[in-house]
């Protein structure tokens, strides 16, 4: 195959610009962590007036963004504070990055001539206050677009056939829903849009000082691409806005070289000019390049802002749940995902409720409590959940004299509240027995080989206990939780060692021995016993009956 080893003095650049943090993480040529750096949007860009990174006129109508040009300032900032850490900028020889799935930029008419002629004596922000035609991005918490979702989905022949076209049903956060809102309820906005892109693809375009493509894992997430042809699909694009495909420009696979860095960075932080920038992609996707998540049987569960669980195939099923993107890794294969809106915050919410604000308090409860807890059942929505599709609203049961073994004549009760303990407990088991339940009910496999965990609750072991105790296999995780950054250094690495061979090379051409990378993934907790398992397959059943109820009752499809 040639060579296919990288400069030995060369380094690699990745960033995430996520929910509520931009990241970036610093890979040398043995794929070793050198350098790592993070801006938290709410704390370090106080002036924004954030919180969790995002604007919320939640829970009148699901409208949920952020500002676009914090997402600029961030950059500026994060570039201040790696500058101060003596990282050479002149030897990276690739830079790539990872952005939260689906949310959406809208240059204005006249922006592409802005972004090349970048000022370098200038901070970004200050140049670019003014490019945008919708100032407040939508990102993938916002829920706003039902009415869009479902005008998508009858015009394309219905929820099935658009998920079969684009991998997934329609989404209120998926950008092909959020661009028709703007195009129905903003004409003129939409009319004096140049481009659109996807918080990647976005980023990507500061980098190159032009726009960038939208790659075609990330571009999945939009309800407009074709999965199978990794084309824009005229059926989605038609149902969505007139004149569209010429907003977006053109999709471009993961691993490809998007362009050489921008004059601009070369002249303000003496990068090489050689320097090349790889297709910016999806945050999850970036995190199972990070993971190096290359067996079917295994799983991935990031717990980030959101919860996601992820797993590769090659031959995806898409239907009215779950997601299937292209692989960003792999030219002919798929990862498939199952997104949950009450992941983090849900979790800081009852911890400050019900445990102190304090994470020990929350880990002490979930000690103290036995699994099964009693057979207390909770739905904790704090926003409005995407997996199932409910309203904010917290629900609990009891299962009266729940040991196990049978669910044969027991009593259940509705209740108002938990005592403490049996909250957190109740939140946590119930997380995870609906991303069990809704895994298997998606193929994905059951019990999967391993979990790898992510993100920045994988940090917490006693959520991975619990995690090993309802899935049944053992879990592992990284060296550090923010994989969505290092897989985006790895990615950036991939695409300079493609660009060089001139074709795509396997991912695992890269490394020899993982444990000398800083991609080894380390056992953190071993699989519970089975018996407990199976016991948790019941509690699993009953509570996916109460589920299907509350569906029924209150939810939006
Ligand atoms: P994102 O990339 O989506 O912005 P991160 O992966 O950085 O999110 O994760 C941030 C979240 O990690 C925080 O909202 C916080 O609740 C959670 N977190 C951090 N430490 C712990 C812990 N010890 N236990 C549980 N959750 C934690
Ligand atoms: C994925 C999703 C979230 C975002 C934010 O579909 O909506 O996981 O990528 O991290």
């Amino acid at each position: 195959m040639g060579d296919l080893s990288l400069p030995n003095d060369a380094l690699f650049l990745g960033f995430d610009s996520s929910t509520q943090s931009l990241k970036a993480t610093v890979l040398d040529s043995n794929l070793v962590i050198v350098a790592s750096e993070m801006i938290h949007f709410d704390s370090d860009l106080p002036h924004y007036k954030t919180k969790d990174g995002v604007y919320r006129d939640a829970n009148v109508n699901g409208r949920i963004v952020s500002p676009t040009i914090m997402w600029v300032e961030a950059l500026d900032l994060i570039f201040q504070r790696l500058s101060k850490s003596n990282l050479d900028f002149g030897k990276i020889a690739a830079v790539s990055g990872s952005g939260q799935q689906h949310g959406s930029v809208y240059w204005k008419k006249g922006s592409s001539a802005l972004l090349s002629s970048l000022d370098p004596k200038k901070p970004l922000v200050d140049q670019l206050r003014d490019a945008f035609s919708v100032k407040e991005s939508p990102i993938w918490m916002d829920c706003s677009t039902t009415a869009q979702c479902r005008e998508i989905e009858k015009a394309v022949g219905g929820a099935l056939e658009l998920s079969k076209i684009t991998g997934s049903r329609a989404y209120e956060r998926y950008t092909g829903p959020q661009i028709r809102k703007i195009f129905e309820t903003q004409q003129e906005t939409y009319e004096n849009t140049e481009r659109i892109s996807l918080v990647s693809s976005f980023m990507a375009c500061l980098f190159l000082g032009a726009y960038a493509c939208i790659d075609t894992t990330d571009g999945a997430g939009m309800n407009l691409m074709d999965i199978k042809q990794r084309a824009w699909s005229k059926a989605a694009l038609e149902a969505t806005a007139p004149g569209l495909e010429e907003k977006l420009g053109k999709l471009a696979p993961a691993h490809a070289v998007a362009g050489s860095i921008a004059s601009y960075f070369v002249e303000r932080y003496k990068f090489n000019k050689n320097c090349l920038v790889v297709q910016w992609s999806g945050d999850n996707p970036n995190s199972l390049a990070g993971l190096t998540l290359n067996t079917p049987g295994d799983l991935a569960i990031s717990l980030g802002t959101s919860d996601t669980v992820f797993g590769i195939t090659k031959d995806p099923q898409p239907g009215l749940e779950g997601h299937v993107f292209p692989n960003p890794v792999d030219t002919e294969g798929y990862m498939v995902m199952l997104v949950y809106k009450n992941g983090s915050l849900t979790r800081e919410d009852v911890r400050n409720c019900y445990a102190e604000k304090s994470w020990d308090v929350f880990n002490k409860f979930l000690k103290q409590t036995p699994p099964l807890n009693g057979g207390k059942i909770g739905f904790y929505y704090k926003d409005h959940e995407i997996l199932p599709p409910m309203p904010v609203g917290f629900h609990r049961y009891i299962l009266q004299n729940f040991n196990g073994e049978t669910l044969d004549g027991l009593n259940l009760q509705e209740v108002q509240e938990f005592d403490p303990p049996s909250e957190v407990r109740a939140l946590i088991e119930g997380q995870f027995l609906s991303m069990r339940a809704h895994a298997e009910r998606f193929g994905m496999p059951s019990p999967p080989k391993r979990i790898i965990a992510t993100g920045g609750a994988s940090a917490n072991k006693s959520i991975l206990s619990s995690i090993a105790s309802i899935f049944g296999c053992d879990i592992y995780t990284v060296q550090r939780p923010d994989s969505a950054s290092l897989g985006a250094a790895l990615r950036a690495a991939h695409g300079w060692l493609c660009n060089k061979r001139g074709s795509f090379v396997p991912m695992s051409c890269m490394y020899k021995d993982l444990d000398k990378t800083s991609l080894s993934c380390k056992l953190s907790m071993a699989a519970e016993d089975q018996k407990l398992v199976s016991k948790y397959a019941l509690l699993m059943k009953k509570r996916m009956e109460l589920e299907n109820n509350l569906v029924k009752k209150l939810g939006r499809y």
